[in-house]
């Protein structure tokens, strides 16, 4: 499906990111990579993620950088030409801001959440505009936090509704040269980012209960999704919020079970 295809992949923290589930997806499907890195701590751990996948094409990256944004475009144009897809798979909030009550969010937090976050895909994709390929495809990550409330999510809720927002923005500008801009909502994964959460553990036992499959997704089926999403099996798609979470974001009432006849019933225990 992605052979032939070439494509950026930001924000692998380690092997269990989110963005290494969709890299390994493409990869499997033929596509050739370039990742980034944050700093060199992380260097360490995408270097060899980049052996992995065949690639040789790293750089550094701090997407509130606009000079290594800049750089990063001439790395790409000069080791590619040009590329089919991007991944932004990129979010960061200060923990102090993912604690206690949202009302209390300093303006130094919601800013650095907001260009962390949300700004930093507009800025990608403007500096990635002119070595991205016509009928090629942006993909981000986002969250139930952003539409709904979640426990803790707090400021980075509102990054996210600003981030599914900008998806819609973005696919506009782009739609006429046939690039498209989707992101997938992810349902919750034990990350690094994720370990920031507060009570991470009862979210993921809550997503569990309360979805239609009973159960949590993985970095796996995410990338397998997000691979359909940056590849051409999808190019009638652009500025959508797909939801990849076991069909968590449906129910209205959770928590429901199976009797022996398949007649729907409470599960009370859980409830009670
Ligand atoms: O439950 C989850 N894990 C979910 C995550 C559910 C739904 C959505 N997501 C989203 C996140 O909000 C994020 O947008 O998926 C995206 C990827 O998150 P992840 O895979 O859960 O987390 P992680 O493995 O930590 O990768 C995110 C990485 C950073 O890792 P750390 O932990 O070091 O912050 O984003 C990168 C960094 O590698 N990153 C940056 N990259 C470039 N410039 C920057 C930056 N300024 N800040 C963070």
């Amino acid at each position: 499906m992605m052979k032939g295809k070439k494509g950026l992949i930001v924000g692998i923290a380690n092997n269990k990111s989110i963005a290494y589930g969709i890299a390994k997806a493409v990869a499997n499907q033929g596509a050739e990579l370039a990742f980034t890195y944050l700093n060199e701590q992380l260097e360490k751990r995408v270097r060899p993620i980049a052996d992995e996948f065949g690639s040789d094409k790293v750089y550094k990256l701090d997407v509130n950088n606009d000079d290594e944004l800049e750089a990063l475009t001439k790395s790409i144009e000069k080791d590619f030409g040009k590329i089919d897809f991007i991944v932004h798979s990129v979010a960061f909030a200060p923990r102090a801001a993912l604690d206690g009550r949202f009302i209390d969010t300093s303006r130094k937090a919601f800013d650095i959440a907001m260009q962390t976050s949300v700004y930093s895909l507009i800025a990608l994709s403007h500096a990635c505009e002119s070595v991205l390929n016509d009928n090629g495809s942006i993909l981000t990550l986002t969250y139930i936090g952003g539409p709904k409330y979640i426990p803790h999510y707090n400021v980075m809720g509102v990054a996210k509704a600003a981030l599914e927002s900008s998806v819609r923005y973005l696919a506009v500008d782009l739609g006429d040269r046939g690039i498209r801009v989707n992101a997938i909502s992810a349902g919750p994964i034990k990350t690094l980012a994720a370990s920031g959460i507060g009570d991470f553990r009862a979210i993921l036992k809550w997503n569990e209960t309360n979805s239609p499959l009973n159960k949590n997704v993985t970095t796996e089926e995410v990338g397998n999704s997000g691979m359909y999403l940056l590849s051409d099996l999808s190019t009638a798609i652009t500025g959508e919020v797909h939801y990849v979470d076991a069909g968590y974001n449906i129910m209205g009432m959770g928590a429901i079970d199976k009797d022996e006849n398949g007649k729907t019933v409470m599960k009370w225990d859980k409830i009670r």
